[in-house]
């Protein structure tokens, strides 16, 4: 057997894909991590190697410690991943304290995890916590109209979350509990993975002003779904607003409350101000 037949990493090297074709990962761009059921490192074990270096994450996620990721290398490109999974990605192993890892298979000609390293850590951390163990992916992708409208759009959770809940129906459906939004910030370091980490505790989605998109999720379907979701919403807005900058009719905040009853969300009152 390879990892690359476990079902799970398939799923990692399909949802990789994905983002690819769908035009979001130019270059090195985005990154995905996995954060491994008991049963995928039982079945995986006996081919991971536990004789490399202890690396430091770069910050510290103790309610992960002992834990394993498959996570997507640093300088690799997502149009690479199906083609050469073992030069593209890799699985680590956190120490006991949560702050070193452990590189135990994959990255065949060197490397090492994404950059974005310390905001997956830091989000599986907060998202562990926060689904009770069911949330295991982490996603970031470089969607091009959600950048588009950082531009153009107040960087408020309010602003995005109602904008880009009333450019399709099943959007409040899909995130109920609406969008966070991070001003530019430098990306790749510990100062951004906490305001990600911070908006995580309410959203299963942070934008990144001019850079991209953070969405979590319990498995690959939900999670890439998820990002279509927002990035296909965004997509209808930047049409919109590329015919007119007014709307002629739209959903309303009362339209918002009664989807809310018959779908059974919350959809949270804040999104649903009056313009
Ligand atoms: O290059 O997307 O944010 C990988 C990235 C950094
Ligand atoms: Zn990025």
């Amino acid at each position: 057997m390879k990892i690359t037949d476990a079902k799970f990493a398939e799923g990692f090297i399909r949802m990789a894909n994905d983002g690819w074709e769908q035009g979001w990962h130019e270059r090195n761009g985005g990154n995905l991590s996995y954060r491994m059921k008991d049963e995928d490192v039982a079945e995986v074990k006996s081919l991971l190697k536990e004789d490399g270096p202890w690396n430091e994450i770069g910050t510290s996620v103790p309610d992960l410690a002992g834990e394993y990721f498959m996570v997507t290398g640093s300088g690799k490109y997502f149009r690479n991943v199906i083609l050469d999974p073992e030069n593209s990605c890799c699985i680590v192993k956190l120490d006991d304290k949560g702050e070193k890892y452990q590189i135990q298979w994959g990255l065949v000609n060197g490397g090492r995890p994404t950059s974005e390293l310390p905001s997956h850590l830091m989000n599986h951390e907060v998202k562990k916590k926060a689904s009770g163990g069911k949330h295991r992916v982490i996603y970031h992708a470089h969607t091009t109209n959600v950048i588009a409208l950082t531009f153009v759009l107040p960087l408020e959770d309010e602003v995005f979350t109602r904008e880009l809940w009333e450019m399709a129906t099943e959007c409040p459906v899909v995130f109920p509990s609406g969008i966070g939004v991070v001003g530019w910030m430098v990306p790749g370091g510990r100062d951004i993975a906490v305001a990600t980490s911070e908006l995580m505790k309410k959203y299963d989605v942070a934008i990144w002003a001019h850079h991209g998109m953070f969405a979590s999720g319990e498995d690959f379907d939900l999670t890439f779904g998820l990002m279509h979701t927002v990035e296909k919403s965004a997509e209808i807005l930047v049409k919109t607003l590329s015919m007119s900058p007014t709307k002629l009719q739209t959903i309303t905040p009362q339209n918002f409350r009664d989807l809310a009853v018959d779908f059974n969300v919350e959809l949270p009152e804040k999104f649903l101000y009056e313009k």
